[in-house]
Parts: C-alpha cells; structure tokens; sequence
C-alpha cells in the first residue's frame, strides 16, 4: 500500500491545483480510467470544498461493458468529451491524467505542451519531466489505476465516508480493478488488497450486472468474422476482425483475449479497419520479447503496451489507412485483402 508521506504529497498537488480549475482526462475509456477519475474527483472536492473539477475524456464508450458503465452512472451527461475543452485550459486549468501519463498523446488534441499537476497511472514510460513543485505523479507498477485512487482515499479520507457521499464511486471503483486485472486473476496484492476495502463497502447484487453485461449481436457477428479471418504460424497468431463502427472498435480486444489463450500462441494480433485507420490489438505470453518493442518497430509511435502482473503484456497500435475515394464498396474486398496481407507479413515475417 501506498506510503502515507506519499499519499500526503497528492495531497498537497491537489491543494495547490485546486486554486485553478481542474480538469482530470483520460485517453482510454475503460473501466479503470472511468473509476479513477469519478474517485479522484470525489476526493478532490473532500480536500477542497470549493474545487472546481471537470471530466474530460477521448473517444467513446466503445465496450459493451463501458457503455454499461456509463448507462448505470449516467456518465453521458456528466463527463465531458475532450473536444469542449478550451483551448487555453492546457495553460490555465491544472490538468490531471488518470490512468495515461503521456501528455503528448495525440488523442488529447493539446495545441500547446503542457506540464501537468498531478498524473495517478499505472503505465510504464512517459515523457514527463522530472517531478518538482508544479506536478506530482503517482505512476506504480500495479493492476489498475482505481488501485492507487483507493488507496489515497483510504489513507487521505474514508471509504465509509465515501460509501454516504456516493455509493456508485465505489462500484466505479472496483469495477476498474476487476477489469483491469482481468477479474483479479491478474493482479499485484496491492490490488487485491485495495478491491477487498471496496467490497466490505457493496452487496455482490449490486456488482454483477456490471460483470455480467450484456453483449450485442453485433459483438457476437465480429467474432465470428474475426474465428473465420485467423491465421496461426508457429507461435503467432494474426486475426482479421473486419470494417468495425467507432462504436465497435473495443471488440477487438476481447477477441484478442479470448485467441491470446490458444494453446502453443504466444503473440496474438487482431486488426480491424475503423474509419480510415487500421487498429491493433495484441497479446503477448512470451516473455523473451517486449511487446512494447515489438509493435514500435513495426507500428512506430501510434503503438503502446504495457506488462501485466503475470508477467504478459497487452498493447495496441493504430495505423493510417487513408484510401480516401480508392475505397469503395467495389474495391472494398482488395482494401481488406492487403490489410490482412500486410499485418501479416509484418507479424510473421519482419518488421516494416
Ligand atoms: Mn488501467
């Protein structure tokens, strides 16, 4: 567990940010990003009564689970899409990463480099600069994000307190860490430590719907493209999901997942093409490799992954695919066609 002299130096970042507005993104809608930032907001305005505190996030709620995250907190009409940010909140608001520490990740939409107050993450490698009075950052090898939110409430207020305040934080909370450690199945003891405080807090009635989310059709008929596009050399596996909508897009990982366990696979790929970009999503078992490394040298810097507890890794990468009037309903089959005959090549043969 976090360090009590630790915990009171986020405090200490919060007070002095709190003076301006605050403005708490994330990058990734999921679960843990989604508790992260509805914990570190309602500790936020513990600290400081009178905070101002706004969230802000990238992309959509593209996950059957996410989306049942945001119906059950109504999230649609109290997070704000990063888009209505203002342009000068980079310099004028005290900006809080949850769950990403990158602050040049394109998908921010930042005009202008920022540096910002406090970042609560659990991804390696960042580009921020040394910490100093101006910024705190929270960045521990952990399960999940919700993992560090919950261990700052612990030390800094009180669960119970919490549990008047707004129960739904809590379920927010632990949701994040299920997930992010795949049902704690893959977790660091501090995880499991920080999802055992939560759960004294909840009754399983109120927990399982969100674990037992239904799943669309939709969902259902990528996977079944995606069994029928597989194709397995040696230990690597490469599947091809199809054109997905933006709101499909998270499909892919758990398709990823699920291929990831195919016995003698060590690197699984699923690609999708979405709007006029390829996305990836990869797993990795092998422990000889970095998957970070692996998908830079063949996806540059759109890749990312990070090591879970047990040692394997997941990441994705994003690809340009701008065919503009080249890809018509006509050509369509060939643009699919050399996307898969690329990443292909790209996986099973040599990098780019
Ligand atoms: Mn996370």
């Amino acid at each position: 567990m976090l360090g009590k002299e630790r915990a009171d130096q986020v405090k200490a970042a919060i007070i002095a940010a709190a003076q301006k507005p605050i403005a708490i993104i994330f990058t990734q809608v999921d679960p843990d990003a989604i508790g992260a930032a509805m914990g570190l907001r309602y500790l936020i305005q513990r600290l400081v009564a009178a905070a101002r505190v706004n969230v802000y996030y990238c992309g959509t709620a593209g996950h059957p689970q996410t989306r049942s995250l945001f119906n059950r907190f109504g999230l649609e009409n109290d997070f704000i899409k990063i888009g209505q940010l203002p342009p000068t909140a980079w310099q004028r608001h005290s900006i809080m990463l949850v769950d990403s520490s990158s602050t040049a990740d394109g998908r921010l939409g930042a005009k202008e480099a920022f540096v910002p107050a406090l970042v609560i993450d659990h991804h390696l490698g960042n580009n921020l600069p040394a910490e100093n009075e101006h910024g705190c950052w929270l960045i521990e090898q952990v399960g999940a994000s919700c993992t560090l939110v919950t261990e700052l409430i612990v030390i800094l207020d009180s669960l119970e307190e919490l549990k008047q305040a707004d129960s739904q934080v809590i379920l927010a909370l632990a949701m994040g860490i299920r997930t992010d450690t795949k049902d704690l199945t893959n977790y660091a003891a501090r995880d499991y430590e920080a999802y055992g405080q939560l759960a004294e807090q909840f009754d399983s009635a109120e927990i399982v719907p969100l674990i037992k989310y239904t799943i669309a059709p939709s969902n259902v008929a990528n996977f079944r493209f995606a069994l029928n596009h597989t194709e397995q050399r040696g230990e690597r596996l490469v599947a091809f999901a199809g054109r997905l909508r933006q709101s499909e897009g998270d499909d892919i990982s758990t398709i990823a997942d699920y291929l990831s366990r195919t016995q003698g696979v060590t690197i699984a790929i699923v690609a999708a093409i979405i709007g006029d970009r390829v996305r990836l999503s990869a797993r990795s078992s092998d422990p000889t490799i970095s998957l970070a490394d692996f998908l830079r040298e063949r996806f540059g810097d759109k890749s990312g992954a990070k090591v879970m507890p047990d040692g394997r890794s997941e990441g994705g990468a994003l690809l340009d695919l701008s065919l503009g009037p080249w890809d018509t309903d006509e050509t369509s089959e060939t643009v699919e066609a050399l996307v898969i005959q690329c990443i292909n090549k790209w996986i099973f043969n040599d990098p780019r």
